[in-house]
């Protein structure tokens, strides 16, 4: 076929790479959560974010192409400032990117780790996204220099967070915010799928990396730094009672419950100025 119509979005070939560090990008960050900001008002500040939230620097061709996966239930104050302070971060950074809200329908418990699953299979049917950022809605970046690039081992981002006094709090930590590589994913078999509630999640997927034989990396505590929005345990998250004796038998468990058992309904994809939104049916505990 001789054709050449541009996909949509192409840019042609005389494109150059962009560079390889940004030219855009500063050292910390001061955050801000201005009162009365609209989603009007983020949309304005961002005129470059195409619908379903994407976005690919304008003049130069991006080296790296990422996706952020946000679990989501009743959180739009959080979601709002996310957005805010995210998109002109990620720009900054001269990424081909795309922010997925992956929202969990009805009331029944809270599943972060499925709804994780549920985003990576999602966000890979659009695109061939070469790291996926996998980010709890409240968490705020607060330097430059935290790239949102993936490393070759999966890299656990949120290493130094106001609430623990921007220490790690143990060595296995895996929560808020991490970083992995489709075939990191695979390998992993992805995250679990029945952890309903609050905790064990994050640990159960760092026990994964290791029994896969990766290992986790991180950004210097410099750089891996962030704020959390100051909230209470939701409504439907309660702490799941669960978690210590399911994590003692995540090496039984793994490689039957994640990416090759995930079973759920999308009941909507929706388009939206600065993220797309996928609601959908995880069900319930078994
Ligand atoms: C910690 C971890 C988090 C996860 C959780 C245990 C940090 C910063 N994060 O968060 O990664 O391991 O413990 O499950 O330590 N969410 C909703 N709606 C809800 C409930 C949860 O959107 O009703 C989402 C949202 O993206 C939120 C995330 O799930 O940020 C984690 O829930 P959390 O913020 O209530 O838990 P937290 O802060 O203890
Ligand atoms: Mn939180």
């Amino acid at each position: 076929n001789l054709s050449h119509s541009p996909k949509p979005h192409s840019h042609g070939d005389a494109m150059p790479y962009c560079p390889k560090t940004s030219p855009l990008i500063g050292g910390p960050i001061h955050v801000s959560f201005p009162s009365g900001l609209t989603l009007a008002d983020v949309q304005s500040k961002n005129t470059l974010v195409l619908r379903g939230g994407r976005y690919r620097p304008p003049d130069c061709k991006a080296r790296h192409r990422t996706a952020i996966i946000i679990p989501y239930r009743h959180r739009e104050l959080h979601l709002k400032f996310l957005l805010y302070n995210m998109h002109p971060f990620l720009q900054r950074q001269q990424l081909n990117y795309g922010i997925y809200v992956i929202h969990q329908a009805g009331d029944y418990t809270f599943n972060r780790a499925k709804l994780m699953n549920v985003g990576f299979r999602e966000a890979m049917k659009e695109e061939d996204w070469d790291c996926l950022f996998f980010h709890d809605v409240d968490l705020i970046p607060e330097d430059d220099r935290n790239t949102y690039i993936c490393d070759s081992n999966p890299k656990h981002a949120a290493i130094a967070m106001d609430k623990f006094g921007y220490k790690l709090p143990y060595k296995m930590y895996f929560g808020g915010v991490s970083a992995l590589t489709p075939l990191h994913y695979h390998k992993i078999n992805g995250f679990p799928n029945n952890y309903w509630g609050w905790g064990g999640e994050d640990d159960d997927i760092g026990v994964r990396v290791s029994l896969a034989g990766m290992f986790i990396s991180r950004p210097s505590s410099k750089v891996g730094r962030y704020k959390m929005i100051k909230h209470k345990r939701d409504k439907g998250n309660d702490v799941n009672p669960k978690r210590f004796n399911m994590l003692a038998k995540t090496r039984q468990t793994w490689k039957r419950d994640g990416m090759n058992t995930v079973d759920y309904e999308v009941i909507s994809r929706m388009y939206l100025p600065l993220y797309t939104n996928i609601t959908v049916n995880i069900g319930t505990e078994a």
